[in-house]
């Protein structure tokens, strides 16, 4: 089988990062078109600056790396500088990347290379806010059918919300982007918060990181020890979760994911719950399916997967 063609969107962020490197570790499976930064845990220019930085680390210069949006489409950006740290990429101690911004705008490019390709070739993988992706259906509707799945990182239903009490932080950046998506009509893979709080960084599995011995390693040691901190204090958890690389695992592996397909819609007109993603998990509406919403993962399978494939840059 050919490798399956991607679109990264996405606003690094330490576990966009690992999520990027798991892709670029798997030419098997995943062929990267290009990666369209949007403006999210930090600002554009840092996200775009980011992912850059990752492209090179993983010996990838030649990847486009595309700047997007950089505000939601209605609101003002809200970012996650206690979580990332002041450049979104705290941890590491890596250089400034050399590499260009691709020429034009991300909007434009997911757009172009939705038309290029067949039609339902292409998946799109946002682990951002989703701004991109909305603007992008806005400018251009016909892509919708185009559009061969979505796999995104985003919502929670259990675990209700880490940026308010009732919502994820893709979703609550910009909840109007989210509310076109998810009423797209195209398939829907949705990793929520329910996922990737199972998906939690031990001192173990850090360890096993660094004793890959490889710059690779090191650096995904050293910016999941930065953010691990601040879960840990949050949740009282064992390590921080790795919410994005599920994205990517899913790509690789569906089978460590569960899920029920079932209707997902956002709330984008109360402030108290802005941005929750209202999922339908128990069946009580006759509302339509419009999502896969996974909500199990197999840690162990996904962490052997993800240190496998790490070694492998
Ligand atoms: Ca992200």
């Amino acid at each position: 089988m050919s490798p399956r063609k991607i679109i990264i969107d996405t606003d690094p962020g330490q576990d966009d990062a690992v999520a990027i490197l798991l892709d670029l570790a798997s030419p098997d499976e995943i062929e990267v078109l290009g990666i369209t930064a949007v403006a999210g845990n930090v600002p554009l220019a840092l996200t775009a600056r980011n992912a850059r930085i990752i492209c090179e680390l993983a010996g990838r210069p030649d990847m486009p790396v595309f700047a997007g949006c950089d505000r939601p489409l209605k609101r003002p950006l809200v970012t996650a500088e206690h979580v990332h740290g002041k450049t979104g990429l705290d941890g590491p101690d890596l250089p400034e990347p050399t590499m260009p911004l691709a020429d034009g705008h991300a909007v434009d490019f997911i757009i172009d290379c939705l038309r290029r390709n067949a039609p339902g070739s292409v998946t799109l993988c946002p682990l951002g806010p989703l701004t991109n992706l909305a603007t992008a259906l806005q400018k251009a509707p016909d892509i919708a059918a185009r559009i061969g799945q979505i796999v995104l990182m985003g919502g929670a239903y259990f675990e209700v919300g880490n940026i308010t009490p009732a919502a994820e932080f893709n979703i609550y950046v910009d909840p109007e982007a989210a509310d076109i998506v998810f009423k797209s009509g195209v398939p829907l893979v949705v990793m929520p918060l329910d996922v990737t709080h199972q998906a939690l960084v031990t001192s173990e599995r850090n360890d096993a990181f660094r004793a890959l011995g490889t710059p690779v390693g090191l650096a995904v040691a050293q910016m999941t020890d930065f953010f691990e901190r601040f879960d840990k204090e949050k949740y009282g958890s064992l390590g921080a979760p790795l919410h994005d690389p599920c994205v990517t695992a899913y790509l690789i592996d569906p089978e460590l994911f569960t899920g029920r397909h079932i209707n997902v819609e956002i709330e984008t007109g109360s402030d108290l719950t802005l941005g929750m993603t209202v999922a339908d998990w128990w069946g009580v509406t006759d509302r339509a399916a419009n999502a896969t919403f996974m909500g199990r993962i197999d840690a162990e399978g996904f962490f052997s997967l993800l240190t496998e494939r790490l070694a492998r840059l």
